[in-house]
């Protein structure tokens, strides 16, 4: 009798440390997940809404971005550019649809890439190949309000923030959207995470990935002037 009790009681304390061994192995290598990126969130003082933040790797790794199917669109709408913030890669062709029951001229005078479309129909398509990374003020000849933000990219491994503030970098979300290929998840290392904001004084955070894979961040934002997007 008592060896029996022995017995069962030796292999349910087996089977305990077999339950044991799978848990630290999913814990280890969880199945399904996707290894290499950055995920968080943005909380913001004295501002509204967290949404629209630019969030990017600084120095990033070098990626083929196959731009060849991508499809990057500054809308024109309710006299409003839509998104308020777009960020691409460099090289990118983004199309301008005017989508109004009125004309629009858009241009901008930045550096990075000096244009002006000329005064415009609705339903007419304009594009704009962007050459060279930096910032680009977007600006309307006929409408004074219409301001919106161009951001063109070094490298693919950025994002911009939802309603909620949060962000994955990469961005799987934006790849389907845009049809953008060729952009990895990031290996192992250091890295550091820089944000973007008109109204948002710019952050840096170096943020160490591991083997692991995914890692959550948190980020507080505060009023103030952005810094340049690249030094
Ligand atoms: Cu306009």
């Amino acid at each position: 009798m008592v060896a029996n009790w022995r017995l069962k009681k030796a292999l349910k304390h087996y089977s305990n440390i077999k339950i044991l061994i799978i848990g630290l192995l999913l814990l280890v290598f969880p199945m399904g997940a996707v290894a290499g990126n950055i995920t968080g969130t943005i909380k913001v003082k004295g501002l509204r809404s967290p949404a629209n933040i630019l969030v990017y790797l600084n120095k990033a790794p070098a990626v083929a971005v196959d731009l060849s199917s991508a499809r990057f669109v500054m809308d024109q709408r309710n006299l409003t550019f839509s998104p308020h913030i777009l960020p691409v890669p460099v090289g990118a062709t983004i199309s301008f649809p005017n989508n109004d029951k009125v004309d629009h001229n858009v241009f901008s005078l930045s550096r990075t890439k000096k244009f002006s479309l000329g005064s415009y129909k609705p339903g007419e398509i304009k594009t704009v190949r962007f050459d060279k990374p930096g910032f680009v003020e977007l600006r309307c000849d006929v409408h004074a309000e219409m301001l919106a933000y161009i951001m063109v990219m070094k490298s693919p491994y950025f994002a911009v923030t939802d309603t909620k503030g949060q962000f994955e970098i990469p961005d799987l979300k934006l790849m389907e959207r845009t049809g953008l290929r060729g952009i990895l998840n990031l290996t192992a290392g250091k890295y550091f995470i820089k944000t973007w904001h008109e109204k948002l004084k710019t952050k840096r955070e170096a943020v160490k990935l591991s083997d692991e894979g995914t890692i959550v961040i948190e980020l507080n934002l505060f009023r103030g002037t952005p810094s340049v997007l690249y030094k």
